[in-house]
């Protein structure tokens, strides 16, 4: 039986991974929106045009070019009054004493507003013990990349394998991971976020692909969809966009848990 969101709101030991669900279930809104752009007001109105129909905001906050502190103190007010959450998507990398660091600290302090972040397994256990030291006392939750949507990502068989174990071994801290479908059986729960999402192209330039949510859903299994370009790209009307990705993912979550077609 697929549990639904708020099923699922109580079974997680991590408080952000609650209140993600709940969120998601109050909104009836899966969509996470990437919001990739490099200018401070810029992003601002995306976020505030997109805030009423997302669960959850997606940053790169090192891409912007004028970054301050009271960008953060608006970003954090706009995740109030639209209630969403937001994930810092860092894909941190290194030895688990800096990427403490780098968490905490520097320009950007991501551990001081970001519910969520992301890290990469490649240099092991460490980079999530490293983490979990400044994350876990704030309640923060983290997501392992364990595939990759870009194309010839190395990230595959038992390299994911492996980053599903690590996860496992942190569960209070690690919520979940970057992957395009759901990687664990029913009889333990980890959140399923999956980038490359498109309704209108199917790859870019530079070696992205997407699938649209219905694939992502319903066939593979995962829990929410995340959108860049799809909706603030080429000029786009960043409202209707966001609401098709909105109606699109959640049909889909309707779909897999049997209450459509
Ligand atoms: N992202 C991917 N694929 C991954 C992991 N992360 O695309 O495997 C991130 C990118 C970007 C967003 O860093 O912020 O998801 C996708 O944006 P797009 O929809 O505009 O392609």
């Amino acid at each position: 039986m697929v549990k639904t969101y708020a099923e699922r709101a109580e079974i997680f030991q991590n408080e952000t991974a609650r209140k993600l669900f709940q969120c998601i279930e109050r909104k009836k809104s899966n969509l996470c929106v990437a919001v990739d752009v490099t200018r401070k007001t810029e992003l601002l109105d995306i976020v505030d045009k997109v805030g009423p129909y997302i669960c959850l905001l997606k940053t790169h906050v090192d891409v912007i070019e004028d970054f301050d502190e009271d960008l953060i103190v608006k970003l954090r007010a706009l995740s109030e009054s639209h209630d969403f959450m937001i994930f810092e998507d860092r894909k941190f990398a290194d030895i688990g004493n800096t990427v403490a660091l780098q968490y905490s600290s520097g320009i950007y302090k991501i551990s001081s507003w970001a519910h969520i972040t992301n890290a990469h397994t490649i240099p092991g256990e460490g980079i999530i013990t490293g983490l979990a030291q400044i994350g876990k006392p704030l309640g923060r939750g983290l997501l392992l990349l364990a595939e990759m949507s870009s194309a010839g990502s190395l990230a595959t068989g038992s390299y994911t394998d492996a980053t599903v174990a690590m996860a496992r071994k942190h569960k209070d801290f690690v919520i979940g991971f970057i992957a395009g479908r759901k990687l664990t059986g029913d009889d333990e729960d980890f959140i399923v976020m999956s980038p490359g999402v498109g309704l209108d192209v199917s790859g870019d330039a530079l070696g992205q692909r997407y699938r649209t949510p219905e694939d992502v859903i319903v066939s593979s299994g995962s829990d929410i969809i995340i959108v860049g370009r799809g909706i603030y790209g080429n000029g786009r009307d960043v409202v209707k966009e966001a609401k098709r990705y909105r109606d699109a993912g959640w049909e889909a979550y309707l779909t897999r848990l049997g209450l459509l077609k």
